[in-house]
């Protein structure tokens, strides 16, 4: 019997805090579904527990499209990152219950395999340039074939996704953007932001980079969502002499049509859609040809069904994936993403940054990374399992992300 018997929220903070939704079936089937909406998590979780799972118990597992549907169209409120994040929970964990009954790797339900794994990036940064330099070499000595590039800049004490930096507590920015400020209570930290020293700066670094590891490694870099338009296709400008994979988030994402005039202005690659959570978040960018890779994360955007529907969208204008891989993606959202990234045609690359060691004694995953590539494993379903006793070692933790101020003290885009 697949019908749903109990569905099951699941906060825990093996170093950062996740939401997990636990499906059980009337026979007994698990599935796990990713539910972590970065410093907004109990939000998801009361969605979740309060307005989801009483409409779950008593409905067929194996109805995964209808359920999405039922959810999405049930609402009536259309969209927003709480409500996707929650179906895509629901989403994800029925594909797991779907994939095990069914006996098999979750990849083989979605087309099979069409690569033998999915190119990974990881994050290197330096708050100088040898100290990046140092990060780079670190990086391919682990396997990498693909990097993100992201560097300090001359009179700015500390920046977002350099790992090095100081964030609010002194502590480095490793592996978790989202932490507390300085005192008792959970404030985001606030960080000074300079554009113009930036502009100036990153060019500098790629060209130093280029210089040292050669034309042929596959560069990256965050923008994240900091400039106008203008600056952005400054930017993408001065870094067409360093053949970049992609440029991420050069704008300020909910703005579509701010991608024609960058788009028109430099041929540098363009990347867009971790905040997204919604296919008709790209209608314009996709139609027009406006960006070159689609960043959406399953947890973020409606889970499997939906970034599947983006992903064939995208891939009928020639456009990839680069789905949004960060450490507040869980394992089982990223295990998701590995499953699609191997049956995908259109698969670009996919983001990686290795969990924490407590995360990974909670989620037990079965996904690997070897010589540069990602590959989901061979447990049937999606893989991962959730240590219960672990689950309960590591309580709620509030931290938020960061807010930027200009000089002047003016709130700015991050
Ligand atoms: O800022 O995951 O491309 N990766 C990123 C990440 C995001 C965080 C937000 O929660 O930009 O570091
Ligand atoms: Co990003």
């Amino acid at each position: 019997m697949t019908t749903i018997k109990s569905a099951e929220v699941i906060v825990t903070s093996p170093g950062r805090n996740f939401v997990t939704l636990q499906i059980t079936t009337e026979d007994g089937t698990i599935g796990l579904g990713d539910a972590t909406l970065n410093g907004r998590e109990l939000a998801v979780a009361v969605y979740l527990a309060d307005h989801v799972i009483p409409l779950l118990k008593g409905r067929d597992a194996m109805n995964v499209e209808d359920t999405w549907q039922y959810l999405y169209r049930g609402a009536y409120w259309r969209r927003g990152p709480v409500t996707m994040a929650a179906i895509a929970a629901v989403d994800m964990a029925l594909w797991d219950i779907k994939a095990k009954v069914a006996e098999l790797p979750l990849y083989q339900l979605l087309g099979g395999q069409s690569r033998t794994g999915a190119l990974a990036y990881g994050h290197a940064s330096g708050r100088d340039v040898e100290e990046l330099k140092d990060s780079i070499r670190a990086h391919l000595e682990l396997g990498y074939k693909a990097i993100r590039v992201q560097t300090g800049i001359p009179g700015l004490d500390s920046v977002y996704g350099v790992a090095a930096s100081a964030g609010g507590d002194g502590d480095r920015y490793d592996y978790e953007p989202a932490r507390r400020g300085a005192g008792a209570r959970a404030l985001p930290v606030e960080e000074t932001w300079d554009t113009r020293a930036y502009l100036r700066h990153v060019p500098t670094v790629f060209e130093e980079v280029r210089h040292e590891f050669g034309v042929e490694l596959p560069l990256l870099h965050d923008g994240h969502h900091r400039m106008t338009p203008r600056e952005a296709a400054q930017l993408g400008r001065s870094l067409e002499p360093y053949d970049l994979f992609w440029l991420e988030d050069c704008t300020p994402a909910e703005d579509q049509a701010a991608l024609r005039y960058v788009r028109e202005h430099t041929t540098t690659p363009l990347a867009i859609g971790e905040v997204f959570n919604s296919v008709h978040d790209y209608q314009t960018l996709i139609t027009e040809r406006l960006v070159d890779y689609v960043r959406s994360a399953v947890t973020h955007t409606g889970g499997i069904t939906h970034l599947k529907k983006l992903a064939d969208f995208a891939s009928i204008y020639g456009i990839r994936t680069g789905f949004h891989g960060p450490t507040d993606v869980s394992p089982v959202g990223q295990a998701a993403h590995l499953h699609l990234d191997l049956a995908l045609h259109n698969f670009g690359i996919q983001e990686f940054m290795r969990h924490s060691d407590d995360t990974l004694e909670v989620f037990r995953t079965s996904y690997r990374f070897e010589d540069g590539l990602l590959h989901p494993g061979e447990r049937i379903g999606l893989g991962v399992e959730l240590d219960r006793e672990a689950v309960r070692r590591f309580s709620y933790d509030p931290a938020y992300l960061p807010v930027n101020r200009l000089a002047d003290g003016t709130m700015h885009d991050w």
